[in-house]
């Protein structure tokens, strides 16, 4: 079973504990789905780490949980699944696929209709629905009927509940509302919160907090927003739409006083939140996107917070940063005021990632701004230092002499460019080398004479198994001057799986031979993933943030880069390219390593 096969029945058994009695299994429900979540983001399939026996301490999956993957894997099925889900048909599954159909209303439609099959369960519904017998039902109505046909023609369409915005899409998305937004006078501040505000890779939908004292006139004026396609709830406080583009734009308001309690409570996670509320609940505090109480002031008024700051202060806690709040152990620390100090953008000092257009007649795409331009950049950006690093030239058509040749040309163009810059930045000739399937890299021996040091990379050849992919990137790395693995997993976000690799065993060479790690902050890459990030940075490994530009408009997307590092929990110390230049120098040489020796 795959990945995305298992976590899809993690979600099923989910819905299966919400149909029988939500309240009742909350914690089962909540751990199925946590669990599912955290498979989904895995970089290795589990099924390989079975076999590795190596299923415990995945983050995110208790030890119950983690004993019914066991038997997953090991028999196929799983006992306790099978017997919660005998009397639930199978034919709600499908529909819990299509947007706004939750396992309720999933069950109650499959078990009003006696809809058994699976296969065609979808049209089914689709024919009932046309027939206007949903409407009839008790709790439906016209209303809901008109719903399930839109939704079930969506779905079709290919707007499922699957594919996930990327963080500029997003970013851009929710810029574009919020400027409408705010041209009511009513509103006093919105931000974007939920996934977004965390700096998750992707987004599902878009979440915004206004503060107002004007409820009413903010919801009338977000809903008569002009590209909308419809609304899809309209309450006191909330309402929710969905734009042109088939995104879900969710709204909250809050008056100023209590504002801080809202952003806290929309920002979530909601793993983070339920975690929250159980130990503000231990403390005998009830907690809520209103404010805070003491819990047997049953009828009392929720105290209110204006900020964060002051909400997690009533609750003894350190203000936590949104890109942590995932529950994976910031609420211990926050406790104790123990938080780590995050890398931020200001820290980084340069950009080793970057391909220019000075042409070495190269194997993959050449960058679209001259050397220059770039440095330009660099230097509007605040930057200390930097590196280009083209592909290599392309070795099917050219001798070793004839890529020596390209080098030095390259090589003598950049002392221009040091000496012309020598009172402002640092200049590294590097270059980004392709790890050939073999293990090689794709340039001679003699072609090193002009590098400081080399970028290798994965660009072809990605379905190996792990084992030997594993090798073939340890055999790439070993060369003195490969110092950096670039786009480890060579994911691309919504087009291209990531590769398994034995990260294990990664991590231990180059912690070894002071190798680092490229954490690649182009918004459909972000790879390493703040998973891996967070394993690399427990093991001490050197991590670095590049942004792949290929042209100076790409060159501030660095700041992506930097939120999956605070994702990763990554500080200042854990970034190569936060360091100064002589330490940066000494050890591109490997000075570390050989004074180890
Ligand atoms: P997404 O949209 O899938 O990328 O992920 P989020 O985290 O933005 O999730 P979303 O949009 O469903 O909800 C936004 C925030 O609202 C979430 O992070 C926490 C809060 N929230 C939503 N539903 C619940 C809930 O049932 N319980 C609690 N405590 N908080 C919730
Ligand atoms: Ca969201
Ligand atoms: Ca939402
Ligand atoms: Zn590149």
């Amino acid at each position: 079973m795959k990945n995305f096969e298992i976590s899809k029945l993690l979600r099923n058994v989910a819905a299966v504990y919400s149909i029988k009695d939500e309240k009742k299994y909350r914690f089962q429900l909540l751990a199925y789905q946590k669990a599912a979540d955290a498979i989904e983001s895995l970089p290795t399939e589990l099924n390989d780490l079975y076999k590795e026996n190596k299923l415990q301490g995945i983050d995110g999956i208790g030890p119950t949980i983690q004993s019914r993957l066991t038997e997953l894997l090991k028999t196929g099925k799983v006992q306790h699944f099978e017997e919660i889900m005998k009397e639930i048909p199978k034919s709600i599954f499908p529909l819990l696929d299509i947007p706004g159909f939750g396992p309720k209303k999933a069950y109650k439609l499959v078990t009003q209709f006696n809809l058994k099959n699976p296969d065609t369960v979808i049209v089914d519904l689709e024919n009932i629905a046309k027939k206007g017998d949903i409407a009839n039902l008790p709790g439906f109505g016209e209303k809901s009927q008109a719903d399930v046909l839109r939704a079930i023609k969506e779905f079709k369409l290919g707007k499922g509940k699957s594919t996930r915005m990327t963080l500029p899409y997003a970013n851009e998305l929710a810029r574009i509302i919020i400027t409408y937004i705010e041209k009511s006078d009513a509103v006093l501040a919105a931000y974007p919160l939920g996934s977004l505000r965390r700096g998750k890779d992707t987004i599902g939908d878009i979440d915004i907090a206004v503060s107002t004292n004007k409820p009413q006139e903010v919801l009338d004026h977000f809903i008569n927003y002009p590209f909308k396609e419809r609304i899809i709830e309209r309450g006191d406080r909330t309402s929710s739409m969905l734009v042109s583009s088939g995104r879900q734009i969710d709204l909250m308001v809050q008056s100023p006083e209590g504002f801080g309690a809202l952003l806290q409570h929309f920002t979530g996670s909601k793993a983070h939140n339920v975690h929250l509320r159980e130990y503000a609940l231990s403390k005998g505090l009830s907690v809520s996107d209103f404010g805070i109480k003491k819990k047997k002031d049953e009828k009392a008024a929720y105290k209110k917070y204006k900020t964060e700051e002051s909400f997690y202060e009533a609750l003894g806690m350190q203000w936590i940063p949104p890109e942590m709040r995932e529950d994976t152990g910031e609420i211990e620390l926050a406790l104790q005021h123990k938080l780590p100090e995050l890398i931020k953008l200001s820290d980084i000092k340069g950009d080793f990632h970057l391909h220019s257009n000075f042409s070495i007649e190269e194997s993959h795409d050449s960058g679209q701004n001259s050397m220059e331009e770039m440095i330009e950049e660099a230097l509007r950006l605040g930057y200390k230092y930097l590196g280009f690093s083209e592909h290599n030239p392309s070795i099917g058509n050219h001798t070793e002499k004839e890529i020596c040749t390209l080098l030095e040309k390259r090589l003598k163009y950049i002392d221009k460019m040091r000496l012309k810059y020598k009172n402002f930045i640092r200049i590294f000739s590097l270059l980004e080398i392709d790890i050939l399937a073999s293990g090689k890299l794709a340039i001679p021996e003699s072609a090193f004479a002009y590098l400081d040091a080399a970028i290798v990379s994965i660009h072809s050849s990605f379905a190996m198994n792990r084992e030997n992919i594993t090798e073939r990137i340890l055999q790439g790395l070993s060369h003195p001057k490969a110092k950096i693995f670039a786009h480890p997993t060579s994911r691309l976000i919504n087009q291209r799986a990531p590769i398994e690799l034995d990260f294990e065993k990664l991590w231990n060479f180059c912690k070894k031979n002071d190798k680092a790690f490229e954490i690649n902050a182009a918004p459909q890459r972000l790879d390493l993933t703040d998973i891996l990030i967070r394993e690399a940075v427990n093991k001490g490994i050197t991590l670095i943030i590049n942004t792949d530009s290929h042209a100076i408009d790409q060159m501030n997307l660095m700041k992506y880069g930097v939120t999956v590092a605070r994702r990763g929990w990554a500080t200042k110390r854990d970034i190569l390219n936060t360091m100064d230049y002589n330490k940066l120098t000494s050890w591109f040489s490997n000075e570390a390593t050989k004074g180890g020796e």
